[in-house]
């Protein structure tokens, strides 16, 4: 634990009386979100805005532009990041208000370039979107009305001005930085801001350069003290006692005697006076809590949060109360070096964790639209998914709190990159004074949070420079790569760390992801990996078998958005995968040519519009699982499988596994399984001629537990039978059985049968799985015939399913919005009766079942 005193503080507890503030605080905040009206510069017509927005949002309500995403109006709305746009209000202050000591403006984020004006007196000039601007405005306010306006500068015209600057072309991965899009003449150019890389156009993302007032901004003010900022240390924390130690920034507006109150759960901790100088002061508060309850990753155990309240008051009178929740454990990172090279996992409260999840990018590409009740959707998606962890990627947004709130809430570990991806970025020293601040502010702003595991510099700039050919390019002179490297060193070796020992130091600091130690390349027997090789030289997907590394934070597989969110963005004659619509949903550049590849292959798919959507999610579903269960059967070698990417900023295809309307794709049913807690998998190898069955768990050993494994026909005909009893370890992947997949399959054809496993203990299933023997487009499935009876239930219509054959990848299709299948895509074995949930007002007509064998050629 450390703090940095900025003035002495004397603690002065026992010459001040107790606390008994008065409930309502001296400290005046008001959000400055009414009467916005905004402006293209070069125009004299005002339209109303929304504050906290942006630009191409407020021209969409005011009826100025159709929905940016629909069918191809990315391509008619690329004019607005070219103009200058003005935003002003009004605000009204009484004598009352202006007659406080201390008055200040905040804006939690400006996108980007913005002059702020306030009665005509420039009072900011900001150049950062992910950092915070302030202004003491006691002097230039005024009684009655003041006007407030802000100038945003085209983020197009004043990055070009810097690329155009600068002798030599920084790298950037080619579908990152969709600059055709925008008519620059291939001048990509989002490196040159502090801002939302992906607002360029990412290979998932449309290229929307926003501009605007896009987080809250207030007028504060006030007489006494402000909390400026709390940092909650946590120290030795035990089943006993938990320390902590509060660190609390305080902005005095005169010097002042001060009582400062810390409570949890509405018990008092602390109470202590304190003399403040007029300024910033830091104070400390140590406390304990007794009998802490430890909070867990879900999956793990609880997340109890205590509910912080820190109260500063000056005879009795309130001056500020602060209340925040936090989460009692320890975590670290654990790179222990062992035979192979060093093992990368977390551990939290002593115990190691599987890391299960996926990546997360900004959940629209205008991103005030995204609020806590679309946070708290995808991030339960993401627990009913059996996820306990999610990676927020660097070519987005610090999130806002409210993300991780829920992730507290619900256990979610987050992985948090910098703001930095896919690119070199300049390394002048305004840019990294910039960094500097938004690092801080960032920083300050996300360590209390239980969930926040890791920070980690950027996304795949270590393996752009050493191993996307950027270092080698030519076009540079030896100069031009030392300031690129040097600044680069300067950044995410010596900077970014700095910070963060300085400011969070209790939280481990990885400068690139992926990489296999702090500077090294990425490889599969050190650190993290992203595994993305087997698209550019279409290997079969079982290359997933080998390509294991010690923590795989990114690995993925395209595929369509579903078929009613496809619908809502095109049109009739856009229902073609080749078709321009829908090809300019699918930014990746190689897709959806290569996911047709692979369905093809794979599957044999028909060609109609409506099959290939399904096929290609099928596809997507059977390669994370594939791919999931590979990961975990290689436990512990292997601890974290984060597949990319949890979520999508508009309708398209892409790696997401929850479309941008919410809809899960059958991917993230398969997800769920894979992520179980205890799962059984039988690695079929047909390479190898061996088939090997493994039971893995996040939990306890337990003993006597039996595996049977059926070998059946499409009819159902048992061929085979066996079983095991085995003792499944704790935490860890057990290998059961392994044998010859001939010598299991004897006289019958791989074609023709698939093998079911069970896990029982007790007679109780916990586990179960089905194995196949043949690529899917050789099964030689019976043609489908699935009954279902239909009740109505409590909240929707249970859906009752059987079939006397084996059916593949039953879809339940339900018109209408609002609705939610609780399982979807899955199989049917032959006489089994599936019962599934559809939650919302649903009535049989609006249900259409289908499978497989129905979209199979
Ligand atoms: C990863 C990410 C993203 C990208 C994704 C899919 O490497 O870091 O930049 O969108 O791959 O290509």
């Amino acid at each position: 634990m450390k703090c940095k005193l900025i003035c002495t503080i004397a603690a002065t507890a026992s010459l001040l009386a107790s606390c008994g503030a008065s409930a309502k605080s001296d400290l005046q905040r008001t959000e400055i979100n009414q009467g916005w009206t905004f402006s293209r510069a070069d125009s004299s017509a005002w339209l109303d805005a929304s504050v906290p927005g942006t630009v191409h949002t407020d021209l969409l309500a005011a009826g100025v532009i159709e929905d940016p995403f629909y069918r191809d109006n990315e391509l008619k709305l690329q004019w607005i990041d070219k103009k200058d746009w003005i935003y002003k209000t009004i605000i009204k202050v009484d004598d009352k208000e202006l007659d406080k000591n201390r008055i200040e403006i905040l804006f939690e984020g400006l996108d980007t370039y913005a002059d702020v004006y306030l009665n005509d007196s420039k009072i900011i000039s900001a150049d950062n979107m992910f950092r915070t601007w302030r202004a003491d405005v006691k002097q230039v306010l005024k009684s009655g009305d003041n006007e407030l306006k802000v100038y945003f500068h085209s983020p197009i015209r004043v990055a070009l001005a810097k690329y155009d600057s600068l002798s030599y072309q920084l790298p950037c991965f080619p579908t990152n930085d969709q600059s055709y899009i925008g008519g620059l003449d291939g001048k990509m150019v989002n490196m040159h801001n502090r801002k939302t890389a992906s607002h360029f156009g990412w290979d998932w993302g449309p290229r929307f350069v926003t501009s605007g007032i896009w987080k809250p901004a207030y007028l504060i003010s006030w007489n006494g003290a402000k909390i400026e900022n709390i940092h909650y240390q946590q120290g030795k924390i035990d089943k006993e006692k938990a320390e902590v130690l509060a660190v609390v920034e305080l902005d005095a507006a005169a010097d002042e005697n001060v009582m400062v109150k810390l409570s949890a759960k509405g018990d008092k901790l602390a109470e202590q006076g304190f003399s403040l100088k007029k300024g910033l002061n830091v104070i400390e508060l140590p406390v304990s809590i007794k009998n802490p309850e430890l909070w867990y990753p879900a999956g793990s155990g609880a997340q109890p949060l205590y509910d912080m309240q820190m109260e500063i008051s000056k005879d009795g009178q309130l001056l500020d109360r602060n209340t925040q929740k936090i989460g009692l454990r320890t975590i670290r990172v654990v790179q222990q070096p062992d035979s192979v090279g060093a093992s990368f996992y977390f551990e939290v409260n002593g115990r190691p964790i599987f890391a299960k999840g996926s990546n997360w990018i900004p959940g629209d590409n205008f991103l005030p639209r995204f609020r806590k009740p679309q946070y708290e959707k995808l991030m339960t998606d993401a627990v009913e998914a059996n996820m306990n962890m999610i990676r927020i990627w660097g070519g987005g947004i610090y999130e806002d709190d409210a993300f991780y709130q829920v992730c507290d809430s619900l256990g979610i570990l987050v992985w948090q990159d910098f703001m930095f991806a896919c690119a070199m970025y300049p390394s002048d020293n305004a840019y990294l004074e910039s960094v500097r601040a938004e690092a801080i502010d960032n920083v300050k702003r996300l360590r209390n949070h239980a969930s926040l595991a890791i920070w980690c510099g950027n996304n795949e700039m270590t393996s752009g420079w050493h191993n996307w050919g950027w270092k080698n390019r030519k076009s540079y002179t030896d100069e031009n790569k030392k300031e690129m490297w040097d600044g680069y060193t300067r950044m995410f070796f010596e900077m970014l760390p700095e910070i963060v020992n300085q400011y969070d130091s209790q939280r481990f600091y990885w400068a690139s992801s992926p990489s296999s130690s702090f500077t090294g390349i990425q490889n599969n027997q050190s650190g993290d990996v992203h595994y993305w090789k087997y698209r550019g030289k279409k290997l079969p997907i079982s290359v997933f078998r080998t390509e294991i590394g010690r923590f795989m934070s990114e690995y993925g597989f395209n595929c369509s958005a579903t078929s009613k969110t496809v619908d809502k963005y095109t049109e009739e004659q856009d229902r073609d995968f080749l078709s321009p619509v829908y090809k300019g949903h699918v930014k990746s550049g190689e897709d959806p040519e290569l996911t047709i590849y692979y369905m093809d292959t794979m599957y044999r798919g028909k060609t109609d519009f409506y099959s290939m959507i399904y096929i290609s999610q099928l596809f997507q579903a059977d390669a994370l699982k594939f791919a999931i269960e590979q990961h975990r059967l290689n436990m512990p070698y292997c601890m974290g499988s984060l597949y990319w990417q949890l979520n999508d900023c508009w309708p398209c295809s892409s790696w997401s596994s929850v479309d941008y309307y919410g809809e899960w794709k059958a991917s993230h049913y398969f997800v769920k399984k894979a992520f179980e807690r205890t799962i059984v998998v039988a690695d079929v190898n047909p390479e190898s001629g061996m088939i090997t069955t493994y039971g893995i768990t996040d939990g306890d050993k337990v003993e006597n537990v039996e595996l049977s494994t059926t070998l059946i026909d499409f009819n159902g005909n048992v061929l085979n039978g066996a079983k095991q009893t085995f003792t499944l370890g704790e935490n860890t992947s057990t290998k059961i059985t392994e044998g010859k997949i001939a010598e299991l399959l004897g006289t019958n054809a791989p074609t023709d049968c698939l093998l079911t496993l069970e896990l029982k203990v007790d007679g109780k299933v916990i586990a179960e799985n089905i194995a196949f023997f043949c690529e899917y487009k050789d099964m030689k499935l019976p043609a489908s015939d699935v009954k279902c009876k239909f009740a109505t239930v409590k909240d929707g219509i249970e859906v009752e399913l059987t079939s006397d054959t084996f059916v593949r990848g039953v879809e339940i299709a339900v018109a209408g919005e609002g609705v939610f299948v609780n399982d979807n895509f899955f199989d049917l074995l032959p006489k089994q009766t599936k019962k599934v949930f559809i939650k919302g007002d649903v009535a049989p007509k609006d249900i259409t079942v289908s499978d497989f064998s129905k979209h199979k050629k």
